[in-house]
């Protein structure tokens, strides 16, 4: 599979310039409400071009498979999408669709293919509580392990097993580093209680560590806690993802769409306070891995 680069991206490839792959299930309707995704959107690249790097967006767009997208493109993924995971790319090439949201999983296989190895996101998928007898396990964990690509995230969300997470990630060999911070954050919240199996200070050490790793197809994950500012209340948050759950349980929702059903939960019970937390990540983490795109770059 090859995806279509834009020129600026392609350019900067070829020049071995800094370029940074961003997902887009975050800023269609699976992702955030609009208008809350075109800003989130707009505020990712502004961090990433004021850093030096080119941004990369990825989607399925009419049955192809792109790596970064022109301005006026921009609209077409803050809309209605069907979501696309690695495993769904090729059928969303064969089968045309119209607007494939690409998630962590899928973009970074993308990005692997364009041969970008920074990515940025918002919380990465993981080990689902109650993966014990559903099996439920994000396809994200895998294409981590899968692709040479270093992923910038907030952590994962904390109606995931998130302790079941960082095991399977030690499994399966990808280093795990906290952003000048001790613990793995919760997305919302700068700590979930658990340790990151190792702290790091500065891009440069995070570009050290991809150049030295023993199995060269895969990946990094790099989390980022969310600016203190703009954290959510922890108490209130665990109230909140335990009802949501719930609600998801009792709409008898499977597979999939059990995220977007979470995050849609999350967003309304937490009245849209959830909502500037969630921009103001994504643009802290769009901002990090310009720099760890350009210290990529430098190396
Ligand atoms: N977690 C979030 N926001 C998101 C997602 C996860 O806090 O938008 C999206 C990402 O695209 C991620 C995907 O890759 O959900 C994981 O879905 P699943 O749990 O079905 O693997
Ligand atoms: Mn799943």
């Amino acid at each position: 599979m090859h995806p279509v680069l834009s020129d600026d991206v392609a350019h900067a490839i070829a020049d071995r310039q800094p370029v940074v792959a961003l997902e887009s299930t975050i800023f269609s309707n699976l992702g955030l409400p609009s208008p809350s995704n075109a800003e989130a959107l707009e505020r990712c690249i502004a961090a990433i071009e004021a850093a030096g790097a080119v941004p990369a967006v990825t989607a399925v767009l009419d049955g192809v498979a792109r790596v970064g997208l022109a301005r006026d493109e921009h609209p077409r993924i803050l809309g209605a999408a069907r979501k696309a995971a690695e495993r769904d790319l090729p059928v969303a090439i064969a089968q045309g669709w119209t607007f494939g949201a690409t998630t962590v999983s899928a973009s970074v296989a993308l990005a692997a293919a364009a041969g970008v190895s920074v990515f940025a996101t918002g919380g990465i998928g993981g080990v689902h509580r109650g993966a014990d007898s559903t099996g439920d396990v994000s396809a994200d964990l895998d294409a981590l392990a899968h692709h040479p690509v270093i992923t910038v995230c907030a952590g994962a969300k904390a109606f995931l097993d998130l302790a079941r997470t960082l095991e399977y990630l030690e499994t399966v060999g990808v280093p795990v580093l906290g952003w000048q911070h001790d613990d793995f954050p919760a997305f919302y919240t700068r700590s979930s209680g658990l340790r990151a199996p190792h702290r790091v200070d500065s891009a440069k050490e995070v570009a050290a560590v991809l150049s030295n790793r023993t199995r060269r197809h895969s990946g990094v994950l790099v989390a980022v806690p969310i600016p203190q500012v703009a954290e959510l209340d922890p108490s209130e948050l665990d109230a909140v993802l335990v009802r949501a759950l719930a609600d998801c349980d009792a709409a008898g929702i499977t597979g999939a769409a059990i995220t977007p059903f979470v995050l849609g939960r999350i967003a309304q019970a937490t009245e849209g306070r959830s909502i500037p937390a969630n921009l103001a990540l994504a643009e802290q983490n769009a901002r990090v891995a310009a720099g760890i795109a350009v210290a990529v770059a430098a190396g």
